[in-house]
């Protein structure tokens, strides 16, 4: 007896459910300053991640801190009283709630419109895990 339209369909949503289960992980993100000769950068410089997901700073050489454009954040060794640009081996873990982009900089060799900055994206976990179920539910419905 061959599955039924309904049984294919069923098998798919819960397809999908299992895929919205595995993205619903908060991840977490290096992000790492470094000073290679005279070309200091964050690397990646641009990062896309979903909302609730975790970003570490790391020191990967050199003078270094980050600072958020709008001063959400300011660590170095740590984001209360350590904030300002350290050559020790810091590293630092924020985690991203706020939806949108948010462009961040070293005091020592950035500003908020150029030098050494970087920048993460946070996108909706819910909208996206919406729309692969979406895409899911249409192609169970054309097998
Ligand atoms: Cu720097």
């Amino acid at each position: 007896m061959n599955p039924s339209p309904l049984h294919h369909a069923s098998r798919a949503i819960l397809a999908a459910f299992a895929l919205a289960a595995a993205h619903a992980q908060a991840a977490t993100y290096v992000v790492t300053a470094y000073s290679d000769g005279k070309d200091m950068s964050f690397s990646p410089a641009s990062l896309t991640i979903y909302q609730g997901d975790v970003v570490t700073f790391k020191n990967g050489g050199g003078l270094h801190n980050v600072h958020a454009d709008d001063n959400s954040f300011v660590c170095a060794i740590d984001c209360n009283l350590h904030t300002a640009p350290s050559a020790t081996a810091w590293q630092v873990s924020r985690q991203f709630n706020r939806l949108g982009t948010i462009g961040y900089y070293c005091d020592q060799h950035g500003n908020t419109t150029s030098g050494m900055r970087g920048s993460i994206t946070v996108i909706d976990r819910v909208f996206v895990d919406g729309f692969d179920a979406v895409a899911a539910t249409r192609h169970a419905g054309t097998d």
